[in-house]
């Protein structure tokens, strides 16, 4: 198309036309730039004046020219009347501008479970202590779960944990205990590993039991260790999960694959170890003050040999805790069931 007069009021025109419907600063920094901009309208008309002739030239030049100033002075009016027009819910306050470079809002999209939370806390603990951490398998045979572990078929121990099983004979893991058998033969002395992950186990449920539980299992195995390192050890960790001098209790307990067994009880805090809670029975420790966390004892050497380790040698301790109980220990929350309930006035807490 020829550039001539018309060429130009059809250019005019459309800015102008556009101009009315541009309704905040983004929109008129847009505008500018497609009719000033250095690949503009305006720019684009200007280099096809050198094919005029010397007399359309001059004309044709003072016309783009006066174009170009017309548009520049309504921009400019333009960016005055939105900087200072009243806001609506829908505009910026006066004088302010979007930085388009800010970064934008965090839009809340969910955030971590409070077991997975407290799970990645205890894990951190464990690491500055030494410890490596390990998964679980959630189905494992019953080599793993239980006949590696000084329970052979027909033990009656095997009745300490109700177990679900899968029709292929399958077993959804009791306890974290699963995993010594692998990792006793598969790391070498000195040995300090922790492995995390979910239980299940067929049982009535009531504020401290659930079908689906998260343990830690801890496992330690070097020379000359003793009983006193386990609790110790574990203190230690209890110490730093809860950033307090803990009171812990433990009593002598039987697991097949520890001897001596013990259990770590922790004092209540719902009842702060009293049992009672307005004058009623704490339902959460039942009321005697203390709730159980952990089983742990001293490896059996019938678990090291099995492992191909002389007891002779070395020694170790493991222990397996319920990191549900921890949790409802560190927060005050009376029923375990809460955290599958999936009730957000709940998990919005965390
Ligand atoms: C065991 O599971 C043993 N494997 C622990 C162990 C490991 C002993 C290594 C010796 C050496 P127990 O069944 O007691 O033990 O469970 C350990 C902990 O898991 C309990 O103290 C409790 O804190 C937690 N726990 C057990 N059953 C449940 C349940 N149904 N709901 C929530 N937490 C549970």
């Amino acid at each position: 198309m020829p550039l001539n007069k018309e060429t130009i009021n059809v250019v005019k025109s459309n800015a102008f036309q556009v101009l009315e419907r541009v309704d905040d600063l983004l929109s008129l920094s847009n505008w500018e730039k497609k009719y000033l901009g250095k690949k503009g309208e305006v720019v684009n008309i200007t280099k096809q004046v050198c094919e005029l002739n010397s007399v359309e030239r001059p004309i044709i030049g003072t016309l783009i020219n006066d174009l170009k100033q017309e548009l520049s002075i309504a921009a400019q009016k333009r960016k005055q009347e939105l900087a200072t027009r009243t806001p609506s819910s829908h505009s910026v306050p006066p004088g302010t501008f979007f930085d388009l470079t800010a970064p934008g809002k965090r839009v809340p999209l969910g955030h971590l479970h409070p077991i997975t939370q407290m799970r990645q806390y205890a894990e951190d603990i464990f690491i500055r202590m030494g410890f490596e951490v390990h998964e679980t398998r959630e189905v494992d045979d019953d080599y793993h779960n239980f006949e590696s572990l000084n329970m052979p078929p027909q033990h009656p121990a095997r009745d300490l944990w109700d177990t679900f099983w899968t029709e292929n004979g399958l077993v959804c893991i009791t306890h974290t205990s699963n995993m010594q058998i692998r990792i006793l033969t598969s790391k070498s002395i000195p040995i300090r590993a922790i492995i995390v992950g979910r239980c299940f186990r067929n049982e009535a449920l009531d504020a401290r039991h659930e079908h689906t539980l998260h343990q830690i299992e801890g496992l330690y195995v070097d020379k000359n260790i003793k009983l006193s390192d386990l609790i110790g050890t574990f203190k230690k960790f209890l110490d730093e999960f809860y950033q307090r001098d803990v009171k812990i209790k433990t009593q002598p307990s039987h697991f097949p694959f520890v001897e001596p067994g013990i259990e770590f009880l922790l004092d209540c805090s719902l009842c702060q170890g009293t049992g009672i809670i307005n004058k009623d029975r704490c339902s959460t420790c039942g009321g005697n003050g203390w709730i159980e966390l952990a089983g742990a004892g001293m490896i059996h050497p019938n678990v090291l040999a099995e492992a191909g380790l002389d007891s002779q040698k070395y020694s170790g301790f493991a222990w397996g805790f319920g990191l549900d109980r921890l949790v409802m220990m560190k927060y005050g929350i009376e029923d375990i069931r809460h955290f599958n309930r999936g009730d957000l006035r709940f998990i919005q807490q965390f």
